[in-house]
């Protein structure tokens, strides 16, 4: 099969929810050699995006949001481990303190830029999904991050992300950590007007946008 074929194949796998189907075609392209991240970027993430659409139009329904999840999560389980075995020492870059803000439950891309960013060489503390403003704010403090990095997926949840730089101002630490915000949701706009350090629109671009804030060459 080539690789193309190989790639359509995943977007199909996720647009059928067939976990099955993702995970057999994540260990063959292991075997084929084919790059993790293409396959997850162009194998995988193209089925994501037109669920997604199909959704918005009525074609698809919330089940199908859920295994198109459900099957990129088992794809991206197989393909991560082998990632990390290739990655540099992790924690070097700095520390990150990653969450999807309150209200929300999309996990997959925030996942992606945790793991880009460990590959990175940066140490992640992934808080995960629907975190409370407050429980990210003690954590700042607590942890004492170089960065947070705050995603969300719905338009409704954004304002959680101007909410924890507001906590942040009020307790007097904005200054002492750098904040990047993503997720299909924001943009550079919304960055700029909520007074963010800067935003990524992917994992890649999270990498290089974190090391650009933090002043890494
Ligand atoms: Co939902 N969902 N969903 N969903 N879902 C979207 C986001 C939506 C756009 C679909 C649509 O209508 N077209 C829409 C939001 C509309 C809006 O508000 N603008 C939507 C909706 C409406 C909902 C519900 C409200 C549906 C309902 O209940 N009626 C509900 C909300 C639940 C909640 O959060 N409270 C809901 C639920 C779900 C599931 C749970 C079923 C499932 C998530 C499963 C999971 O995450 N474990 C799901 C899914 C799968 C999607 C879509 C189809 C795919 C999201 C995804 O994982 N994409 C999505 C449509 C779409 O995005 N095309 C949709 C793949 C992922 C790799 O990309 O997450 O964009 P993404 O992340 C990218 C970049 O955005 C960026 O890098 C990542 C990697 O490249 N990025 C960052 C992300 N975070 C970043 C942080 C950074 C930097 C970059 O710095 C910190």
């Amino acid at each position: 099969m080539s690789q193309n074929d190989l790639l359509q194949r995943m977007t199909q796998s996720i647009i059928d929810g067939d976990v099955e189907a993702a995970e057999a075609l994540a260990r063959q392209s292991l075997t084929a050699g084919v790059d993790r991240l293409l396959a997850i970027q162009q194998g995988y993430k193209p089925g994501l995006d037109q669920i997604g659409k199909g959704f918005e139009q009525g074609e698809y329904f919330l089940p199908d949001l859920v295994l198109a999840g459900k099957a990129m999560q088992a794809a991206v389980g197989i393909l991560e481990p082998k990632m990390k075995d290739d990655s540099a020492a992790a924690g070097s870059a700095g520390r990150v303190l990653l969450a999807t803000v309150e209200g929300d439950v999309h996990t997959i891309g925030k996942d992606l830029v945790a793991l880009m960013l460990s590959l990175s060489g940066f140490e992640v503390i992934n808080l995960g999904h629907d975190v409370p403003t407050a429980t990210i704010v003690e954590n700042v403090r607590g942890r004492k991050p170089q960065l947070v990095g705050l995603s969300a997926l719905l338009t409704t949840t954004t304002q959680a992300q101007k909410d924890v730089i507001e906590a942040l101002e009020d307790l007097g630490v904005r200054s002492q950590v750098k904040v990047l915000v993503g997720g299909a949701a924001t943009s550079a706009e919304w960055a700029a007007q909520i007074g963010a350090d800067g935003y990524a629109e992917d994992a890649s671009a999270a990498v290089r946008k974190a090391k650009q804030v933090l002043g890494i060459k």
